[in-house]
């Protein structure tokens, strides 16, 4: 039932994990993300785009859509809804290496074996003690075999490094204009993954101007 729900507005459950975390200490969680179908259709692009939120002229629409509809799943499934957006913002990257066993690419952004650097996290539901856990199947981790890392000689301004991402440089040039147009393209480091299908150019610019502020 909750996956049918989650699949209508076009997510799926990443995985599971027991949080250690107060004040959910040892209560079952499950990680939900957006699905990207093989054709690179993502229906929650769509569903999203038709919301009032999308809608209203009012700020992070996409955060009070995924908050909507996700407190309504929670109450349905007898759950708590964590967002990735709430403060103090909580270890989603953290959480979803345990209960997914995806690792961190090159760019810091955690990789999926399918989606490549494109599965975004929409929400931890938290259920009670004792919740039966499918636990997460060992996941490949493409990076491991890439011998050429193309993510890492795109990027027009070098912002990834061993140091981290370098946000500063990357604001700038988004906001210079410069070719290569980031803010229409998207970002040209994770576009250049070979591993998974992009966004559509509607929701990637979407992004690039939520980034950008
Ligand atoms: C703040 C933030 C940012 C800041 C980062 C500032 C900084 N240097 O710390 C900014 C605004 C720059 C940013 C950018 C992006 N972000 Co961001 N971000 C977050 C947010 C809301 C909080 C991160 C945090 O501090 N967590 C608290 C710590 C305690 O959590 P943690 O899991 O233990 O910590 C991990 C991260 O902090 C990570 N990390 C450290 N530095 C950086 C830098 C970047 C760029 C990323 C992605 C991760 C990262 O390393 C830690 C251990 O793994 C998270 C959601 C969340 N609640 O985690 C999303 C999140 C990490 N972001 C995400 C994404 C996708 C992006 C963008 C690609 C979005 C876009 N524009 O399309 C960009 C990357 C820029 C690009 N070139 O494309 C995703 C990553 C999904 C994944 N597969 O891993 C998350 C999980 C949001 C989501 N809803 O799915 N982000
Ligand atoms: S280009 Fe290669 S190294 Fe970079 S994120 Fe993709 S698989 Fe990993
Ligand atoms: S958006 Fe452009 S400038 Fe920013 S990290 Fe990606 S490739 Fe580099």
């Amino acid at each position: 039932m909750l996956a049918r729900r989650l699949a209508w507005y076009g997510l799926y459950s990443c995985g599971w994990l027991v949080l250690a975390d107060a004040p959910f200490s040892g209560h079952a969680a499950m990680l939900v993300g957006d699905h990207v179908a093989r054709d690179g259709r993502h229906r929650m692009w769509e569903v999203f785009s038709a919301s009032a939120e999308a809608r209203d002229g009012k700020p992070d629409p996409l955060d009070r859509w995924t908050k909507r509809i996700m407190d309504a799943t929670a109450s349905r499934a007898d759950a708590v809804a964590i967002y990735p957006f709430d403060r103090p913002y909580p270890p989603f990257q953290t959480w979803a290496m345990a209960a997914t066993g995806m690792k961190p690419s090159p760019l810091g952004i955690l990789i999926h074996e399918k989606f490549g650097l494109w599965q975004a996290f929409r929400a931890f539901l938290v259920f009670g003690k004792g919740v039966e856990l499918e636990l997460p199947k060992p996941a490949s981790h493409p990076c491991e075999s890439c011998r050429d890392r193309p993510c890492l000689c795109e990027c027009p301004v070098n912002a990834f490094s061993d140091h981290g991402f370098d946000v500063g440089s990357c604001r700038n040039h988004l906001a210079s204009g410069n070719e290569p147009h980031c803010m229409s393209l998207g970002c040209r480091a994770r576009a250049a993954c070979p591993v998974g299908i992009p966004y559509a150019d509607a929701q990637i610019r979407f992004h690039m101007q939520a980034f950008a502020g």
